[in-house]
């Protein structure tokens, strides 16, 4: 989205032109790329770090199978687990790193069976995987091999790392000499880092060692809620937020935004949205056929969306707050004819204490006979500039029936969605 980040660029005074000088290697990450002004730098080295319980590894695969993809060549460098078992799980996301193994682009560095004694299976591996300068001299060799301009290497795990070693100052000193070694060989490293009971301490100097540092981490009452990943390091200028994320099999990583209200005045074309824009959609018909709770799930370009509407009738006014509570942006639905119902959408937004949320108004039956255009709408709404307004019409004139909900033009629909992400994440 390119004009997502010229918009942010502008909020942020951020040089976007960063990205095109450094020739920032893309994540192909949802929205991670947006925040690190075009990807990584190359050579950098990445600190994935995460709160224990929550999952960083999909972060390094998913780039991993991107840059594999897009020609980059990649090492996966395993302690705590058999290379087989990345194998599969990376499988159970719709990532097969066979093909790139048998072409010799992808290779697994095995640092785990020697701990047990065992015999590794794979080409690369070390007999003694938790001396860090030994890594840091059997690496380069493995990176010769593979040598590109861009390769990816992911150590997995760093804590496993720290946890069978007594010293801190050895862990560290053995962390910077294989950066800088593998360094040599144009190489993205991602040291996977899971934040256990560590001293505060240790953990800064380690994220001091790195370039980028990318915090992955959950909002949690007696069950996890919502989990965010955020960058807050980078060589280049970046965007520091928290970007919702779920993690789906198969696909990865998704930008997940829990819930956004979907409300509007009565006959406006509510339901209509909510189903024309969901991949998976259920109405919910409660007190005969007159209201519906619509629910619908979106999947949108790496996003993944959970939209929840309200009935539009006066009576359901009391239960609108509660509807609205804990939603991450509204869209507002109107009909484009009915200027007498302008005060009534701006009337639901304030019942459902949502006014301070980002907001998108949908302008729908855009088409039709006496519609008003998104400069009249937005002046009669009195809409600050920054309310995107959309205009929406039907797909199909001959399919819409009085009293059933319709299908909307799929353009306009993704159109919506383009606003609606750009002020929710
Ligand atoms: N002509 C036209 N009719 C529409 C459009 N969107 C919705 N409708 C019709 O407007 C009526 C109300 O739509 P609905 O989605 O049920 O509204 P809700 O009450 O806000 O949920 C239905 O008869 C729809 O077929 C549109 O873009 N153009
Ligand atoms: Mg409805």
């Amino acid at each position: 989205m390119a004009f997502s980040k010229e918009k942010i660029a502008r909020k942020h005074k951020l040089d976007f032109t960063e990205g095109k000088k450094y020739n920032m290697v893309a994540t192909g990450v949802p929205k991670l790329d947006d925040v690190l002004c075009g990807g990584l730098k190359p050579q950098s080295t990445v600190l994935l770090c995460s709160q224990p319980g929550v999952e960083n590894v999909e972060f390094a695969l998913q780039t991993l199978f991107n840059r594999l993809k897009a020609g980059d060549h990649g090492v996966y460098l395993v302690n705590n687990k058999l290379p087989n078992s990345v194998k599969l799980l990376a499988e159970e996301y719709g990532w097969d790193l066979g093909d790139y193994q048998r072409q010799g682009t992808f290779a697994f560095f095995d640092a785990y069976s020697a701990m047990l004694s065992l015999k590794s299976g794979t080409e690369y591996y070390s007999s003694e995987p938790q001396n860090m300068q030994q890594l840091s001299e059997v690496m380069p060799e493995v990176l010769a091999k593979l040598e590109n301009d861009n390769i990816i290497l992911i150590f997995d795990a760093l804590s496993t790392l720290i946890d069978s070693t007594k010293n801190e100052d050895e862990v560290l000193a053995g962390i910077k000499k294989f950066l800088s070694e593998v360094r040599k060989y144009n190489t993205i490293s991602f040291f996977l880092f899971t934040e256990w009971l560590y001293p505060k301490s240790l953990t800064n100097k380690i994220k001091s060692l790195f370039e980028c540092v990318i915090e992955i981490k959950a909002l949690e009452r007696s069950v996890i809620l919502q989990k965010y990943f955020s960058v807050v390091k980078a060589p280049q200028a970046f965007e520091r937020k928290d970007i919702p994320f779920k993690i789906i099999k198969p696909g990865g990583v998704r930008v997940f935004i829990p819930k956004i209200l979907v409300t509007g005045p009565y006959h406006a074309g509510k339901t209509s949205f909510v189903h024309s824009a969901s991949t998976k959609a259920v109405s919910v018909n409660r007190l005969g056929t007159t209201v519906a709770l619509d629910h619908g799930h979106v999947e949108y370009k790496g996003y993944e969306v959970d939209l929840f509407g309200t009935p539009g009738q006066e009576r359901f006014d009391p239960i609108l707050e509660l509807l609205g509570g804990e939603s991450l942006g509204v869209v507002v639905v109107i009909d484009s004819t009915m200027p007498k119902d302008f005060g009534r959408a701006k009337e639901m937004v304030k019942l459902s204490n949502t006014v301070d949320l980002p907001v998108v108004v949908v302008a729908n039956k855009a088409n039709m006979k006496g519609a008003l255009t998104v400069d009249a709408i937005r002046k009669q709404m009195k809409l600050p500039a920054n309310v995107p307004v959309i205009p929406v019409v039907a797909e199909n004139m001959a399919d819409v029936k009085e009293g059933k909900p319709c299908q909307l033009k799929s353009e306009d629909v993704q159109k919506v969605f383009s606003a609606l992400l750009e002020v929710v994440v």
